[in-house]
């Protein structure tokens, strides 16, 4: 595992390929493997591009790889799509879609298995990001879909988030449903050659309009929220965010320039405003409670048998006892070992 770790480390392809699977399997070692990686990580800006199936992520990430490997920047992706429990379909299509990076050293693409609960695909993806962090990876694209909340907390793990729209599929007025506007550090609407595209964008900067007046002086953007000016960090007048709205059509590389400058202004923004210090921090808080109840769980879990848990279902079903009482008496029993 050891010379696994330093294989990757040193840009072994190959190494950075099975130690990625050995990551995503949690397979015997993985913690040592993670443990020797974590002091190579944190340099990577890390790029979140999330939205509904079809509106043209995994396109416009292509797009954008090619535009960062042209200014000779290394480029790596993972691609999360929970929504396609089918090996093939998806990733296949992704597959084809970044055939234009194929055989680029500076690049390194992965599409996240889905199998296993949302938790521990979050979990597992955070560990991929990792890996190619450390493996000297400079940029690091997270395509996931915008359906969830899961969704949303995968894409929270990203230093700047870039929320997909594209025209014709009301689009905008499920993106407020799903909270994934407040998410938006750069909003891009995609397939701005098809009709309505026009519509869209001018619907999410009214949209914008009202959820970032900049005339007030109360509330400052931080990360695409709004929070009280003096609870940001860095706050002050200049550090306030306001999404822009750029129109792309992936494909064609029309548009892509302007996101390109929209991104790179927001990682300016994160870097003078020392916002990326504070969202580094929160980032670290939110895994470190994901880890610790996936660990207390697994722990209670190995101490109670199975039998007492299908007793006090049973026992909950009929009215016996009420699910929180059920809860206490589960923790007070001697033999776990919480
Ligand atoms: N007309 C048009 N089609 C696009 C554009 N961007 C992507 N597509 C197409 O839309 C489909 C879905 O794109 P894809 O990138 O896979 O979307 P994803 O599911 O969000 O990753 C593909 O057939 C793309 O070729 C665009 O700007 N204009
Ligand atoms: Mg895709």
């Amino acid at each position: 595992m050891e010379a696994l770790v330093q294989a990757a480390l040193n840009h072994d392809r190959r190494a950075l390929a099975r130690l990625l699977t050995v990551v995503e399997n949690r397979r015997e070692g993985v913690d040592t493997a993670l443990a020797a990686l974590f002091p190579h990580t944190g340099r990577a800006w890390i790029i979140g591009v999330t939205g509904a199936p079809g509106t043209g992520k995994s396109s416009l990430v292509n797009a954008l790889a090619k535009t960062f490997r042209a200014a000779g920047r290394t480029v790596g992706i993972v691609a999360v799509d929970p929504t396609s429990p089918f090996s093939g379909g998806a990733i296949m299509g992704d597959r084809i879609r970044m055939r234009d990076l194929a055989g680029d050293r500076g690049v390194f693409i992965r599409s996240m298995a889905t199998r296993g609960s949302l938790g521990g695909l979050s979990r597992a993806t955070r560990d991929v990001i990792r890996v190619l962090d450390a493996a000297g990876f400079e940029i690091i694209f997270v395509e996931t879909v915008g359906a969830g909340q899961s969704e949303v907390d995968i894409a929270r793990a990203a230093q700047t988030t870039i929320v997909v729209e594209a025209p014709g599929l009301g689009d905008d007025v499920q993106a407020i449903k799903a909270g994934i506007l407040e998410i938006a550090d750069v909003l891009v609407v995609n397939k701005a050659d098809r009709p309505g595209a026009d519509n869209t964008a001018r619907a999410l900067k009214a949209m914008l309009e009202m959820g970032h007046p900049a005339t007030r002086t109360d509330l400052i953007s931080h990360h695409g929220r709004l929070m009280p000016a003096e609870s940001a960090p860095g706050s002050s007048a200049a550090s306030i965010w306001i999404p822009p709205v750029v129109s792309t059509v992936a494909p064609e590389n029309t548009g892509i320039g302007d996101l390109v400058a929209a991104l790179e202004a927001h990682h300016k923004y994160l870097i003078e405003t020392q916002a990326l210090d504070g969202l580094e921090r929160q980032h670290i808080e939110i895994e470190l409670y994901d880890r610790l109840q996936a660990a207390l769980m697994a722990r209670l879990l190995k101490g109670v048998p199975g039998e007492v848990f299908a007793d006090v279902i049973h026992r909950i079903q009929t009215r016996e006892l009420d699910p929180q009482s059920a809860v206490d008496a589960i923790l007070s029993l001697p033999d776990q070992s919480c």
